[in-house]
């Protein structure tokens, strides 16, 4: 194997004993080397991760992002060309590998997304694919792709992208962290589509408090991005809605010596609430400018 050439299958897996062995050595049919990062596995995922011929990294579970984070440390330390992930559960299919690793090789992108939705034979459930549809468009918000499957795991990334890229969230919000960090170091994105299998029990937790979670961290990532329209905006209607209700009360107590204690409760609140708003988008916002100046 040519190191200058290498490329790595990198596979999160927590409790996967039933599916991880194919998926390794279906994977291994197509790149150099495979690693599976076992994050506290309390089954035998290691073991048989290792006899299907993968490098298995063990840690203590952490979560998800965590072992994506892993495995983006191991690739740069072990100097790969191409790095691409894809779940240990079986979802995914190995064979669907070259598709990403092709994309890579002769578009000359730096990471390439396996879209569930580009295929128009996946049988994702409704509310699922609602879920990861409401999540892709915040996060398309705050990225400026124009992506259709932001919570994809099945993705390539050059070895610019493996450079770049130093995941910090732990959990399955890293999915979009990422992206917002792709798009911050102005790394460029493709998307292919792949087919996605939901037969069986693949999910490590609940659907709809994964989806939750995933989104309102989204929003965290978009907010900070975009400090100016995201508290601001909400801030100034506030301050406007807060005025108009005060020169009412004020209208109302001069002409007719009326009190209204409700308006003049509103007024304040509203007012108060729109300000803070408004000085938190500035002060976010000036932040953001020093950070990227100090970079
Ligand atoms: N290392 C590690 N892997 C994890 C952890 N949680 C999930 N994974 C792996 O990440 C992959 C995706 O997890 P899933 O729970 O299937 O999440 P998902 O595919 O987005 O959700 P579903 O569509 O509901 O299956 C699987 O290979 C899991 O084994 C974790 O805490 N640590
Ligand atoms: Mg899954």
């Amino acid at each position: 194997m040519r190191v200058d050439t290498l490329k790595i299958a990198c596979i999160p897996a927590y409790n996967e004993e039933n599916s991880i062995s194919d998926v390794v050595s279906k994977s291994l049919e197509h790149v150099d080397r495979v690693v599976v990062c076992d994050d506290g596995s309390t089954d035998k995922t290691a073991k048989m991760a290792r006899e299907a011929g993968a490098i298995v990294i063990s840690q203590s579970n952490q979560g998800y992002g965590a072992a994506i984070s892993s495995l983006f440390d191991y690739s740069r330390k072990e100097n790969a060309q191409i790095m691409v992930t894809l779940d240990g559960d079986g979802q995914h299919n190995p064979d669907q590998i070259p598709l990403l690793i092709d994309a890579i090789t002769t578009h000359n992108v730096d990471v390439v997304i396996g879209s569930r939705f580009l295929d128009e034979t996946t049988k994702a459930s409704g509310y699922r694919k609602t879920g990861i549809k409401i999540i892709t468009s915040a996060s398309n918000f705050g990225t400026n792709f124009k992506i259709s499957d932001s919570q994809s795991g099945f993705r390539a990334y050059s070895k610019n992208a493996i450079d770049a890229i130093h995941p910090t969230e732990q959990g399955m919000s890293a999915s979009t962290e990422i992206l917002l960090k792709i798009s911050n170091k102005g790394l460029s994105v493709a998307e292919v589509p792949i087919t996605i299998s939901y037969e069986g029990d693949t999910s490590k937790q609940h659907s709809i408090p994964h989806g939750v979670s995933v989104l309102i961290n989204t929003i965290k990532f978009v907010s900070i991005k975009h400090p100016l329209p995201f508290y601001g905006i909400p801030g100034i209607i506030l301050l406007i809605v807060g005025t108009i209700t005060g020169i009412q009360f004020l209208n109302a107590y001069l002409n007719e010596n009326l009190i209204f204690y409700g308006s003049l409760l509103a007024s304040v609140l509203t007012s108060l609430l729109g300000v803070i708003l408004i000085v938190t988008s500035i002060i976010l916002f000036s932040l953001s400018v020093l950070i990227r100046e100090n970079k």
